[in-house]
């Protein structure tokens, strides 16, 4: 049976998830305001995900005889006045959750507990892709500047996105 210190971190850990999944949906919402359904596609997308990460999460917790406890989820942010600020805050927002995967595999050494260890590994390496990705994104936005053209072809782009429910574990 998982110890509760690293039961309760992983139920921090789905909350983040699900707070994730909100964020984006409030980003997917400006951009369908202001009428780029490409981008506002890809946060669709991206909520879809975090949705799945905070599912495998609560899946393990099932798994190793844990107890999910769901906590009250965070207001998001609504207003922003780029696609370039929200993918500035998209990457900063990443780089936040790598940093409390790191924690939560602290949590998981500190109790030895190398089932867990080795299931995290999969957030490690996710995490990765995530902040690369909206680093490509943020670069190619910085790129078109004010170049409305540039815009709608990356919103074009954006807008192919489909979701694959990643396998975790
Ligand atoms: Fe965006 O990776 Fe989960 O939170």
């Amino acid at each position: 049976m998982i110890k509760e210190t690293l039961n309760n971190a992983i139920n921090k850990q789905i909350n983040e998830e699900l707070y994730s999944a909100y964020l984006y949906l409030s980003m997917s919402a400006y951009f369908e305001e202001i009428s780029l359904k490409g981008f506002a596609n890809w946060m669709k997308i991206q909520v879809q995900e975090e949705i799945a990460h905070a599912t495998g999460l609560y899946d393990y917790l099932h798994a190793r005889d844990g107890k999910v406890v769901l906590d009250a989820i965070q207001k998001p942010n609504c207003e922003w006045n780029s696609p370039i600020e929200v993918f500035e805050a998209t990457l900063k927002h990443e780089q936040f959750i790598t940093s409390k995967i790191s924690e939560l595999m602290d949590v998981a050494e500190e109790a030895k507990d190398r089932a867990a260890l080795s299931f995290l590994q999969w957030y490690i390496k996710e995490q990765v892709e995530e902040e690369s990705t909206a680093k490509d994104i943020l670069a190619k936005l910085n790129f078109a500047g004010a170049d409305t053209n540039a815009l709608l072809l990356i919103d074009n782009e954006l807008g192919a996105r489909t979701f694959n429910p990643p396998v975790i574990g």
